[in-house]
């Protein structure tokens, strides 16, 4: 393979290239179901008989997969030898006692019930001269201790939910002689919380975006906006990531897991097959930072459809009966090709934000859902608009313009060396005379009109709260003939930061030294309550056929809902 050296024509024949294991759970409820069950609950480290007193009805309890790194080895908790008992908050400590007497020599030994068994942990606590840590599955014990103390399961899990693999496990601690006789047994009921894609309203902690010579001067300008929106930049720099590998979108989809309380981050990890994916992957693993891998690179075919700017989620919304409270997962489909099925099915199984939500973005190029819409806050009404690219206002704003100040110039300043005559900087006049272009913007409006209509009968959006957003897209046979780029810089494609939006510079044509398209967007969003804030994308994204979105990604909270 020379996947390294290999590059994909972007867009217009130019040479621009798109290009750990994670897991998660909800609500830990600790049940006990038996033959002789006395008490069981979540332990904290002090454990004594008064920690359980009145526990007779344990607080539900979720256990979030431990697929995040606390010691900083560079390996999932879960892959590893269990941490000293009490410093790995992912493991789950169960204390129990057995409902009966045991004889003067007993063991105990905890197991997963299936479908689970290959897929979480279970050990017995056990002092050592280091404190208390987490032992092999089975041990003898001291039944006076017992009598005492009880015993302390340690449960792990290694996955989320998967379609064969509801979010419940069953834990089996069994008492048994050292014959293997059975005594006692207590079943304990945990349950997983489901991994969750994070909205964009969602408040940011974290923007990442890649840095090479292409993107230096982008990534510079990008740091004040993100810091004055309260966040941070985190720059993926690594000399092994190709020059043009800037897509920091399409290598990894962040998410979340929680418990109500803690919350652990976790990404899944790219299918492009490209070098970014898995930089960021070893990257990010780390404390309360987990990494999932769901399906695999499914080679050329599978180009940029399988990336994950063509997988997003809604606000929460309500529709067609259902509360979509964390939101509903959406994905593009182009004919036959669509988002890697194994995600799909993953993200499905989670029963959140499911079922997905196929977007048609057969008419793209690309083919991404975040081509196509996105979301901003509003203080006013509905709490969010959603924002999609609109031709028709963009030659209706076009044709004001031009009449208003005749002269003006499509993709301003952007004309570098060797661009063709027109391929990006071109007169407005020019533009709107050009009657395949604007044939195209009735056929493609067409496309989008549909779109608009499929997201808000599934999404429940009502028409007062779309905005259009001016956009002009073209094609070029030589290049994915029958399929269409944004002519003009795609300001949908942008990165919300709180009530900051982050809008690609469309450079538009100027009136009354205004540049008429930003201002579109302005008067669309800042009686919201919105902050549009433009930065300058054009190289090396709008010409590697992408924006700011595609070129970033973001680290969320979860705001309380
Ligand atoms: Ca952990
Ligand atoms: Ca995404």
């Amino acid at each position: 393979m020379i996947e390294v050296m290999s590059s994909i024509p972007y867009r217009r024949g130019r040479c621009a290239f798109r290009n750990k294991n994670f897991l998660s759970l909800r609500n830990i409820f600790l049940a006990l179901c038996i033959a002789g069950t006395i008490a069981a609950a979540a332990c904290t480290d002090r454990l004594s008989r008064e920690d359980l007193a009145g526990q007779d009805r344990p607080q539900p309890k979720i256990v979030i997969p431990n697929i995040d790194d606390d010691n900083g080895d560079g390996i999932p908790d879960v892959n590893a030898a269990p941490l000293a008992a009490g410093t790995d908050d992912e493991m789950l400590q169960i204390h129990v006692f057995p409902d009966g007497k045991l004889p003067q020599a007993a063991t105990v030994r905890a197991e997963i019930a299936e479908p689970w068994t290959g897929f979480a942990r279970a050990f017995v606590r056990m002092p050592s001269p280091e404190g208390p840590r987490f032992g092999p599955r089975s041990v003898d014990v001291n039944p006076a201790e017992v009598k005492k103390r009880g015993v302390v399961i340690g449960v792990e899990v290694a996955d989320f939910p998967a379609s064969d693999r509801p979010p419940t496990v069953e834990v089996k601690v069994l008492f048994e002689t050292q014959e293997g006789r059975p005594l006692h047994e207590i079943t304990v009921l945990c349950s997983v919380p489901p991994f969750l894609l994070s909205p964009c309203l969602d408040p940011a902690e974290q923007v990442q975006v890649v840095k090479t010579r292409a993107t230096e001067e982008f990534v510079r300008n990008l740091k004040p906006l993100v810091e004055a929106a309260g966040a941070e930049l985190e720059i993926v720099d690594d000399p092994s990531i190709p020059e043009h590998d800037i897509w920091m979108q399409d290598a990894v989809e962040i998410g979340l897991a929680t418990d109500g309380e803690r919350l652990m981050h976790v990404a899944l990890h790219g299918n492009r097959g490209r070098e970014l994916d898995a930089v960021f992957a070893k990257k990010a693993l780390g404390k309360d930072f987990g990494v999932l891998k769901k399906g695999d690179y499914r080679g050329r075919s599978a180009e940029w459809i399988d990336w994950y700017g063509n997988l997003e989620v809604s606000p929460p919304v309500k529709a067609k009966g259902r509360d979509f409270k964390d939101g509903r997962v959406y994905a593009g489909t182009q004919a036959e090709r669509a988002m890697h099925p194994e995600v799909i099915k993953f993200l499905e199984a989670q029963g959140a934000q499911g079922p997905v939500l196929w977007l048609d973005t057969s008419w793209l190029v690309i083919g991404h859902v975040d081509e196509t819409v996105s979301w901003v806050p509003s203080r006013v009404g509905t709490p969010f608009r959603m924002m999609i690219p609109s031709p028709r206002l963009a030659i209706e704003i076009l044709r004001q313009a031009e009449q208003d100040a005749p002269g003006g110039i499509l993709n301003r300043g952007a004309k570098r060396d060797g661009d063709k005559p027109g391929e990006f900087e071109r007169p407005v006049a020019e533009a709107l005379g050009d009657k395949g272009l604007m044939a195209a913007q009735e056929f493609i409006q067409g496309k989008i009109d549909a779109v608009r209509r499929t997201l808000q009968d599934e999404l429940g959006v009502a028409d007062a709260d779309v905005i259009e957003i001016p956009v002009l897209f073209n094609s070029d046979k030589r290049w994915f003939p029958g399929r269409y780029f944004a002519e003009t810089v795609n300001m949908v494609n942008g990165l919300l930061l709180g009530n900051d939006y982050i809008v690609p510079d469309p450079r538009g044509p100027l009136v009354n030294s205004q540049d008429v398209l930003l201002q579109a967007v302005k008067d669309r969003l800042e009686p919201l309550g919105c902050r549009v804030v433009p930065l300058d994308c054009f190289d090396p994204y709008h010409r590697g056929g992408g924006e700011i979105h595609c070129g970033t990604n973001a680290t969320r909270r979860r705001t309380h809902r």
